[in-house]
């Protein structure tokens, strides 16, 4: 790094970040130290590639709060494919995938952002073209586009780990929404096809938060093995905790203080967004600690009701997204306060409707999360 111009201190500094990102405390900041500098030299190799995405998580990605750590994972990790960063085109960019494939099978973490459409022969995506020529125009022929289908094909066999990064890939997201004509598939579904043993980390959201993609290849990488998951194998350090538990609009919903009409949308007053479609109460992850666009707002804090982005269910089934859910239940959430903030709220309670009051008191004891 010195020969990069970056000084101890910075690196350093590199190295607070890290823990920060991890939530780890300060006192871990020296053993991060020697990992990143154990990392740099080995230089993990990485290939990161798109599906059926709008590229959207990689540009969530590269606004990150902390630009010496974006530094470090796109080049003293050796990200040796990346479509939106690096300067390689053409056959010059694909042929660094063919010779990490074939150099350091076994080795490389395979990111892939967006699904993988199956229909067509996989056509509906693809990048790189095949040795193959196919008919073009005035009898002329041209290379055969390769999809992404066979990329991964190629690609899964001697990844050491994959990393779906965002909603789309991996959980399908917009492009499976409205019965996907594209044949889209999971990329955790995908990935089983071929090898059913292979891990598979998936990172919600649309897009996915910096921080969540940065700290789980971090993590990943400092401790050689992948980070303790969910049932949606989402890291648990990030995806633990619902969003209506840390939501600083609660108290509202405690009380039965619900916003109703957008025309009275006084962000001072802090009411709850439920009614308007919130859908916080289902879904996990840590948006209002972590907050987006270095910690400066999130979704709620912005008026905005939560999408519910991070879930296995978004988009199909938590949409529309302005409106309630019609089986939404309280599952997870501590049960108590909630019982009481409903009752208590009593004639607001009831203006919700007594359904969402039986499923809240008959489903307390359920956990999941859809
Ligand atoms: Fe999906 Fe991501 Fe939303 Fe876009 O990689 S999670 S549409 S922000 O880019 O795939
Ligand atoms: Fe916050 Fe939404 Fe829960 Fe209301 S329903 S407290 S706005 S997360």
């Amino acid at each position: 790094m010195g020969s990069k111009g970056v000084s101890r201190r910075q690196f350093l500094k590199y190295a607070g970040a890290t823990a920060a990102l991890l939530g780890l405390s300060e006192a871990m900041v020296p053993e991060i130290a020697r990992a990143l500098e154990e990392l740099a030299s080995g230089k993990p190799p990485v290939i990161w590639i798109q599906g059926q995405n709008c590229t959207g998580c990689s540009v969530s990605f590269l606004n990150t709060n902390y630009p010496m750590v974006t530094e470090l994972v796109l080049d003293k990790l050796s990200v040796r494919y990346q479509p939106n960063v690096m300067a390689a085109a053409g056959d010059v960019a694909t042929k660094v995938i063919e010779d990490t494939m074939k150099d350091l099978s076994g080795k490389y973490v395979l990111v892939v952002e967006g699904p993988i459409p199956t229909k067509e022969n996989g056509r509906y995506c693809t990048f790189g073209l095949e040795d193959k020529m196919v008919p073009f125009l005035n009898g002329r022929q041209r290379r055969e586009d390769k999809p992404i289908e066979a990329w991964m094909n190629e690609l899964v066999p001697g990844a050491a780990a994959i990393i779906a990064n965002g909603n789309c890939a991996s959980f399908g997201g917009i492009p499976a929404a409205n019965e996907s004509v594209t044949g889209t598939t999971r990329v955790i579904d995908y990935v089983a096809k071929i090898d059913k043993s292979k891990p598979v980390i998936n990172i919600g959201g649309c897009p996915s938060h910096p921080d969540w993609f940065i700290g789980t290849i971090l993590d990943y990488l400092i401790n050689k093995k992948v980070p303790d998951l969910d049932q949606h194998n989402r890291p648990k350090a990030f995806f633990g905790q619902l969003i209506h538990e840390n939501c600083e609009r609660r108290a509202s919903f405690d009380a039965g203080l619900f916003l109703e009409d957008w025309n009275d949308n006084d962000p001072d007053l802090k009411l709850c967004m439920f009614k308007m479609g919130c859908k916080g109460p289902v879904t996990y992850a840590d948006c209002p600690i972590r907050r987006w666009n270095s910690k400066v707002n999130w979704c709620v804090g912005a008026n905005a009701p939560c999408h519910g982005c991070a879930e296995p269910a978004f988009y199909k089934n938590l949409s529309p997204l302005y409106e309630p859910l019609p089986d939404i239940h309280f599952a997870g959430i501590s049960a108590l306060p909630d019982t009481l903030g409903w009752i208590a709220a009593g004639a607001t309670a009831a203006g919700i409707g007594g359904h969402y009051l039986y499923k809240q008191l008959g489903k307390k004891e359920e956990g999941g999360e859809e």
